[in-house]
Parts: structure tokens; sequence; C-alpha cells
């Protein structure tokens, strides 16, 4: 593998700066293109204001201004996928068969509208006919009665669930018999959610957005909020203009964390200003990171040892809160810097800029995402940030403080709500006072371990609540046999995707309301509660009347299929959906933190959970947070992967291009990064195109190396030169998918390791006859 050093100093793609007129024009075309310009209007001036709907979009939080704009572009785009009056009911069914469909591009499967009617796979048509809604309840029940053991039943929740549905979901599972939830966050933050448990008691970020307002220095890690949380590019930018400093972790140069002009600033877009967005931006090597910070940690040491002030270290902080810093400074102390500098790709004089500006600061808040969270050693890089971060007290003080920025608007909240496969004993007891019966102890799968039951006969019925599974997970063509092993599935969903069409020997589609739709129950229209990523709870309401009467909402199918399955018990599933505060009534009773539950979420913008290591209140054993030492990994690669390197090997990161949500393609432009028109890209040094006898342009083969026999290749990807570190490629997920093995997982936290897949690239043999 070439780790050669290469100029990466800016992005070539994209001159204009983030946001600015290109954000501008792509919101207005995307509405006006679509089939209902006034109705999305409309729904766009309602998103994140108090009286509407929590933006589908990402897991930002809002401010609290009353009545400002509070959309992006990217938001845009998402309201705007939903608000769609395109259908696809009885009669697009009817003209298809699914051999067609599966031959159909993601894009073009999710552009055809919303879906309208419950459907049931006949296979010998090979078409999806309507059912009626009691024949499809009674139809999963009928599978469910038939199971040898209720952990043949595998519950999948993607992050946009509310947190009443989650609630009935998990309450369902487990009074089934069941804690078989995996979820998009075992796939996302789960490596975040182990290593904050395991270091400092709670899973979830410390930071509110006020304490962004006060930091003096903010570090970005693995994150492209450009695309991916554009309402973050406001906020950095805020704090930038009053003098903070930015710095960056990314192997990419992304023009949002470069440049930035406000859409809705009038005298930024009319002089054409933009904020430059960082005091620093280095590029570590895919999977660089762990070592990167425990170079900032060495550098640290030093300056604090030539220092004549004493220690630079919040001495008091680590004696009185922390266990195990000796051990870890220990460990840093024996690590050598050329290790260091090797595994990070960055030069010492790097490393001790970032140390500086760290060690200058008073408060410093560190956030990142899918960078850090998909690697098989992401855990122990999260534990070395919260190590590093303690150093300085970074914990549990305004204006200082951890932030995983989540990607679901809900994911955070659905695991509040309960959708874990690895509950604690504390929540299945409070669950077993409540509802008077036994729940389930066994812990249950998550998204891999589902996926490897499916392969094993394990897994008989496959229920996803929303999200897109055959395409999100890995190993695509292992997943989607995987999932055809099913007797049963059945995906309850707003959108016709890939996972409607790899079906069990039986499957049904279930269409349901989405975030933009008014909710109507027999006592009246509903609004519904999310959690964002600073643990603020809040009310959402749709606006838009639904295209369909005979869409049903999540919670409503879900009682639906509980009431089926399990008739009146523990609860009166149809009772409690006539009027969602009576679900609320019993997260309250339930879940802590939500006493009042109904009251609370009255005050415009919602209410704080909380959180314990915001208050310095350790949650661990030993009542102080734990300093994890883990060595630097031999190679960021497993083993499967490490042993088959050779100097043409290159390390693959999957990501997102601007014009997607996840596996929602909206369109095939990927502004920032200067693409235009096409997908199947493949980004790497220019150096690398060269030292491997290629040109730019070319279209290539790329291929997995990983040690178990299988073959996994995709083919016709064109080379594009791009600021990357040599050695390191990058190309758009969900079409990487099929490189990433099953077992390809990080260590603890088992996601898949879609930030780093070894790979080689062979020349593209066209199968034109010219
Ligand atoms: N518009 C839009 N918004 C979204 C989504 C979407 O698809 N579209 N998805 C939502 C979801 S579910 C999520 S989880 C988030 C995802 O938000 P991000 O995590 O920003 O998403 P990715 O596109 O995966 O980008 C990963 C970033 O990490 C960098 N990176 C990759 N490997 C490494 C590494 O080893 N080290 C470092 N330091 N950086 C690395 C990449 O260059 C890239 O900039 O966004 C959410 N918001
Ligand atoms: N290679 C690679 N793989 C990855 C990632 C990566 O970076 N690289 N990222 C991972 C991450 S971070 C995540 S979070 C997962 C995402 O995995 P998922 O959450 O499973 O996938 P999405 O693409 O977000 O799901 C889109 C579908 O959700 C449905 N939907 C949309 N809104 C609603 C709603 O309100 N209700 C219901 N019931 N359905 C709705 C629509 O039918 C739509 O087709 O993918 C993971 N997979
Ligand atoms: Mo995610």
């Amino acid at each position: 593998m070439s780790d050669k050093k290469t100029d990466i100093s800016t992005s070539p793609a994209y001159k204009a700066p983030a946001g600015g007129w290109g954000a501008l024009e792509s919101t207005t075309r995307h509405l006006l293109g679509s089939k209902n310009a006034v109705k999305n209007i409309k729904s766009l001036l309602n998103t994140n204001q108090s009286d509407g709907f929590d933006c589908p979009g990402c897991a930002w939080g809002e401010e609290k201004t009353p009545n400002k704009i509070k959309f992006c572009e990217n938001g845009a785009k998402a309201v705007n996928w939903e608000a769609t009056s395109k259908q696809v009911g009885a009669d697009f069914f009817n003209q298809y068969t699914l051999s067609w469909l599966k031959e159909q591009s993601n894009y073009y499967l999710e552009y055809q509208g919303r879906l309208t009617h419950p459907m049931r796979y006949n296979k010998e048509s090979d078409k999806y006919q309507p059912i009626s809604w009691d024949e499809a309840y009674g139809l999963i029940a009928e599978h469910l009665k038939h199971l040898d053991h209720p952990d043949q039943l595998e519950l999948y929740t993607s992050g946009r669930a509310s947190n009443e549905a989650a609630y009935l979901y998990q309450l369902f599972g487990r009074s089934f018999g069941t804690n078989n939830f995996p979820d998009c966050s075992n796939m996302c933050h789960e490596a975040s959610g182990f290593a904050l448990t395991s270091s400092i008691g709670i899973g979830k970020g410390t930071v509110t957005l006020e304490d962004f307002e006060e930091a003096d220095t903010i570090f970005v890690f693995g994150q492209n909020p450009g695309t991916n949380h554009p309402r973050m590019l406001d906020t950095l930018r805020s704090a930038i203009k009053r003098g903070a400093k930015i710095v960056i972790f990314n192997p990419l140069k992304e023009r949002g964390l470069e440049k930035f002009q406000h859409p809705q600033n009038p005298v930024e877009m009319l002089t054409n200003n933009a904020t430059t967005m960082n005091s620093l931006y280095l590029s570590p090597k895919i999977g660089g990171d762990m070592a990167a910070i425990r170079g900032m940690t060495k550098s640290i040491l030093k300056l604090s040892s030539a220092s004549k002030l004493g220690t630079l270290l919040d001495q008091a902080f680590i004696n009185e809160h922390t266990q195990g810093m000796d051990e870890y400074l220990q460990t840093v102390k024996e690590t050598p810097w050329e290790k260091i500098l090797d595994q990070s790709g960055l030069t010492r004089d790097e490393i001790d800029k970032a140390a500086s500006i760290y060690i200058e600061a008073d408060k410093v808040i560190s956030t990142w995402a899918m960078g850090l969270t998909q690697h098989h050693h992401s855990v122990a890089t999260l534990h070395e940030l919260i190590n590093w971060m303690a150093l300085g007290g970074n914990i549990g003080r305004p204006g200082a403080g951890l932030c995983p920025v989540r990607g679901h608007s809900n994911v955070q909240g659905d695991r509040t709500m309960g959708i874990n496969e690895r509950p604690s004993d504390q929540f299945l007891d409070t669950l077993e006072t409540q509802f008077k019966i036994a729940m389930p102890r066994q812990h249950g799968h998550s998204a891999v371990e589902a996926i490897e039951a499916m392969q094993s006969g394990g897994c008989k019925v496959f229920i996803g609540l929303g999200g897109n599974f055959a395409a999100a997970s890995p190993d695509t063509a292992v997943t989607e046999h995987a999932l055809s092993q099913c007797d049963l599935t059945v995906q309850i969903s707003t959108k016709l995707n890939r996972s409607h069409l790899i079906t069990g020997k039986d499957a049904l589609i279930l269409p349901c309301l989405g975030r933009t739709d008014i909710d109507q129950q027999a006592k009246g229209p509903q609004k519904i509660t999310v959690e964002d990523s600073f643990s603020m709870v809040h009310a959402s309401t749709g606006v838009l009347e639904p295209s369909s009467t005979e869409m049903r909402s999540e919670p409503v199918i879900i009682a639906g299929i509980a009431n089926a399955v399990l008739g009146n018990k523990p609860i009166d599933w149809l009772k409690v959906v006539e009027d969602y505060s009576a679900i609320r009534e019993l997260i309250a009773q339930t879940i802590p933190g939500f006493s009042e539950f109904n009251s609370k979420i009255e005050q415009p913008g919602g209410f704080y959970l909380g959180n314990t290591a915001r208050d310095r209140n350790w949650v661990t054993q030993g009542g102080k947070a734990i300093i994890h030492s883990h060595p630097l990994p031999d190679s960021i690669l497993p083993d499967k992967s490490a042993k088959l390197l050779h100097e043409k090997v290159l390390v693959l990161q999957t990501l997102r291009s601007h014009d997607q949500y996840n596996t929602t393609i909206y369109g095939m432009n990927d502004r920032y990064r200067g693409i235009k028109g096409e997908r199947d890209v493949l980004f790497i040094n220019p150096a690398d195109i060269q030292r491997l006898g290629f040109t730019e342009g070319q279209l290539v083969d790329i291929k997995s190396l990983w040690d178990d026999g299988r073959t996994r290749e995709i083919k016709g990807f064109k080379l594009v030169g791009y600021s990357i570190p040599a050695g390191n490629i990058a190309a758009y997920y969900p079409e990487t998918n099929p490189l990433v093995p099953l077992d390809s997982y990080g260590v603890d936290s088992r996601t898949p390791t879609s930030k780093a897949i070894a790979v080689e690239l062979s020349s593209h043999q066209t199968n034109r006859i010219l």
C-alpha cells in the first residue's frame, strides 16, 4: 500500500462557497420541479416551527428564535421528496413485475411517488397485489403464530420513526418475547454510544446548541456538514465570526468546511461574501484519527513539561473526575512518533499545530460522525478522543463537550424509547412492573447479527419500520440472499425502494404517513415527538393532507399488528392510538426523564432531557469517567484484509453525495465535489492514478480483498482525480455496499466498516461492440 504524501491543499472541484447562490438555486429548482410546488412551499415554511413538523432531514438541533425560516437546502429536498403528489398504488404494481422493477435504479424506484395501498406479493404473477389492512395484519399474526421461538422475528427500525411509534414497536416485540431490534444505528453511531457509555456512563453527546455559542475552539472529525447537516454550518459560521477556532480532520477537502455563504443572509448573498470556515484543515489518512489524536496528546505532554506555567492539563479535573489517566498517558509515551505519523499520514508539525490550538483554548467542543464510527477500531478511536478531551477538562463544562452528530432525525429518540437489542435489566424491570408480564432477558440481534440469523435459518420473519434494509446493509448479495430466506418480509414505508423487491417467501408493503402529513385519528389530529442530537425533545405536527386515505400512521400500523398477534395484551393497542397522549402517558411512566411528558411538550422548542456526564455525574463503575488505554492497531484493516495487502491495494471509504439521503437518491449531482449527472465515480489521488497506470476519467472495476473465498466486485466506475491522501479512495454509498463484507465490522460496535475497505482496481472491459 502506498502512503506517499502529495499536495492536497485545496478542493479542485467547486470554487464557489458552500451554501450561497448554488444552494438557493438548487432549492428552488427542486421545489418548482416537483409535482406540488405550492404545497411544498407551504410545508417548507412549517419546517421546524413550533407548530409545524420536525425536519425529516438530519438530527441537528434548532435555534429557539421564533418564526425564523429554519430549513436548509437538503432539508428542503427531504420535505419535497415526501410531499410529492405522485402515487404508487395498485395500478402501478399491476403494470410491473418484480423482475422488471429489480432492473430499475434506486432513483427510479423512489421517484415513482408515495406508496398508497397495502400490497402482498404474489409469486405466480411476480407482482404485488392489493390486500386489505385487516388481511395484512392477519397474515402477519398467522406467520408469527407458527414460529418455534419469538427470536425468529427481527424488528428493524430506521431513525425516522417517532418516539410514539418506536415505543409501541418495542413494547410489541418484547411482549411477543424478543429483543431482536436491529436498527440503522447499528450501522451508524453505534460506536459512539458504546464508547461514551463505557467511558462517561451515558451514550449521548454532552453539549447543547447553546454551548456552541460559548466554545472557543471546535474540532470537527470525520463529518461533512455542508451536505449532511447544513444547519450546522450556520452554527460554525457564527463561531468563526466571533473569533472561535475551528479545526477539521477529514481526508477529503469538503467545500462546506472551507467556505460558506448563508443562503438566508441577504447581505452575504448580495455582496457575495463568504466565511472561511476553518483555522486549520488536516487531512489524515482514512482510519488515522486515533493515531492523530494520540499524537496531539503526546505533543501536549511535551508542551506541558516544557511550560514554565507547569502542567497545561486540567489536573483538578483529572484527579477528581477520572480513573485510569496515568496508565493512558504511559501508553501514549510508549507509542513511538514513527507509528503515529505513519498511521495518521500527518506531519509532526501539523499535529503540533492542532495540539497548540487545543491547549490554548479554554473551552473545546469536539463533534464527529461517520468518518470516526464506521471503522474496525472505532470504539478505540472514540475512547482516545474522550481521553484527550478529558485532559483539558473539556467534558461537563459550559461551552465544552462531546458531540456525536446523529444521522436520522429521530435515531437518538428511538434508542431512548427502547429500540435497543441490548436493553438494560433496569429498563426491562420497569416494563415488567408497569405491564405485569415477563420481558425477554436474552439480548437480541444487531443489524449484522440479524442478517447472519436469516442466513442460518434462525430468522423467519422480518419487519422493517421504515428504512431500506436491503440497500443500506453491507454485502448486498449476502444480505439479499438472507432476506429471501425469510418466510415473510414486511416493509412499513413511505416510498418504494429496493427492500420491497427483495422478498421473503411471502411479502407485504404497508404504506404509512410521513412527518409532513396530517395524522387524523379518532380523537382528532395527532402530533408526535422526536429527540435531536442535543437531547431536546419536542413535538412535530404534519400540515399536509395525505394524498390517499388508505395510508396509515406508524403507531396505528404497529397497534394493528400487535392487536392481531397479542389481542388486548398487555395494553389495549387500538385504544392508545386514538389519541397519542395515551402512548406518551406510558412513556412518562416507564422512561426516565419523561415525567409529565404531555405537558412538557407544550413548551415551544420542547424540553431538555438532561445528561448526567454534563453534570459531571459519572454513572460508571467507580463513579468517575473511565480512561481506556488501547494500543494503536497494527493495521486499520481487519485481519481478513490485512493479510492480503500488497502495494496496489487502496483503502476505500463509502460516503454520501450532496443529492441523496442515505439510499434515497434525489439527483445525480454532487455539486460541492464537482460531479454532474453521474454517481458511479471513484475519487482518487492523481498520483495514484499515475502510479497504478490508469488515466483520469478511465473506467475501472473495484474488487475487495477479504479472505473468505467470495468475490465482491462492482464494475465501471470513473476515476476522478481529487484531493485525498495517496492510498485512499472514496465512492458513493449504497452503490459500493456489495464491497463491504458482512463480517467486516467494528470491535464491540459491530458496525460495518463502511469507511475502510481494502480494494484493488482493474481496468474495466466494456462490452460495447464498436
Ligand atoms: N442530505 C443528507 N443529510 C444526511 C444524510 C444524507 O444521506 N443526506 N444522512 C444522515 C445520516 S443517517 C447520517 S449518519 C449523517 C452522516 O453524516 P456524515 O458522517 O457527514 O456522512 P458521510 O457522507 O458518510 O461523510 C463522512 C465524512 O467523513 C469523512 N471521512 C471518511 N473516513 C474518514 C476517516 O477515517 N477519518 C476522518 N477524519 N474523516 C473521514 C469523509 O471524507 C466525509 O467527509 O448524515 C445525516 N444527514
Ligand atoms: N456503505 C455504507 N453503508 C451505509 C452507510 C455508509 O456510510 N456507507 N451508512 C449507514 C447509516 S449511517 C445509516 S443511518 C443506514 C441508513 O439505513 P436506513 O435508515 O435503513 O435507510 P434510508 O435510506 O434512510 O431509508 C429510506 C427509506 O425509508 C422510508 N421512509 C422514509 N421516511 C419514512 C417515514 O417517515 N416512515 C417510514 N416508515 N418509512 C420512511 C422510505 O421508504 C425510504 O425508501 O445506512 C447505513 N449504510
Ligand atoms: Mo446514519
